[in-house]
């Protein structure tokens, strides 16, 4: 049996560390026996990377709020079409950098655009399409932006005022609020390591959630004897057969003596 995969998004202020964090969860995810796909808004094919160009490009400074909202939803229509449905079909777990609630942080709040429009082309574009968790890597605006200033020239948002950051910020938490079934707030002021920890601990809750009685017992045996280290083959074997057990032809544990939680 096929199952779909699931939708994970990362989302924050400019150097809130969501690419430092999803390369952690990717590697977390797939030690955990899941096929993942990592990619990112915008971008994520051909077409749409040039149109990311286009977007940070300081030269393009002054584009109109709407040209730069009707860019990221025509980014993101290939982006879904061309990458994030056929991953999903196959039974992929994809892992965004940045999604649609950027567009309202950014559009919305930052640039000012309407809510009930950017409403209205995410429906057009991606149908009942939302993403199955949030990681929201809240950053204080100072800090995101001294972490992003030191990579070099700034680009055509990274050179906006802090006040808009400030707006950027504050629709991200209010969307946090709204929709707590899917958020998930982590605080990403403090040091990688620990951000890094809470994010695990998030996934490892929301694996159990999802996954049902079935995973749990997988991973708690895998757990138990790649701690020990006393019955490694007996780990191998039991959770090779996890999914059958789930039905879940396409969850593929990478499994043996060296699997890791
Ligand atoms: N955008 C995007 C919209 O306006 N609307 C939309 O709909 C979409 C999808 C590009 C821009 O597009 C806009 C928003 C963006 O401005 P992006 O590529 O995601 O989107 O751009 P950035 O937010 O600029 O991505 P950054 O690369 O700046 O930030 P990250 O990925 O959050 O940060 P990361 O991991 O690269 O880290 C930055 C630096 O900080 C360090 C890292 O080592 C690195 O040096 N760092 C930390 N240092 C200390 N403590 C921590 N906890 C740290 N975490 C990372």
């Amino acid at each position: 049996m096929k199952v779909p995969g699931r939708f994970i998004t990362v989302e924050g202020g400019e150097g809130a560390g969501k690419t430092t964090q999803l390369a952690f969860m990717r590697d977390y995810l797939e030690r955990n026996g899941l096929r993942v796909m990592a990619t990112r808004e915008p971008g994520g094919t051909a077409l749409g990377e040039d149109i990311r160009t286009v977007l940070l490009s300081p030269r393009r400074d002054g584009m109109a709020a709407t040209t730069e909202t009707l860019l990221m939803f025509a980014a993101r229509a290939e982006h879904l079409e061309r990458v994030v449905r056929p991953a999903l079909a196959a039974g992929h777990w994809v892992l965004c950098d940045r999604f649609t609630d950027a567009t309202y942080a950014y559009q919305g709040g930052g640039r000012g655009l309407s809510f009930e429009r950017i409403g209205l082309l995410e429906e057009w574009v991606q149908g009942d399409l939302r993403p199955d968790l949030t990681v929201l890597l809240d950053v204080s605006v100072a800090v995101g932006l001294e972490r992003a200033g030191r990579r070099g020239a700034a680009d055509r948002f990274e050179r906006e005022t802090v006040r808009f950051f400030e707006r950027v910020r504050a629709v991200y938490l209010e969307r946090a609020k709204r929709y707590p079934e899917r958020y998930r707030l982590v605080n990403a002021d403090r040091p990688i390591e620990m951000v890094r920890i809470e994010i695990q601990s998030i996934l490892a809750s929301w694996l159990e959630r999802i996954g049902g009685w079935a995973l749990a017992l997988a991973r708690a045996v895998v757990a138990t004897a790649s701690v020990t280290r006393c019955q490694p083959a007996l780990a191998s074997c039991v959770a090779a057969d996890w999914p059958a057990w789930l039905g879940q032809a396409d969850l593929c544990p990478s499994v043996g003596p060296g699997f890791v939680v």
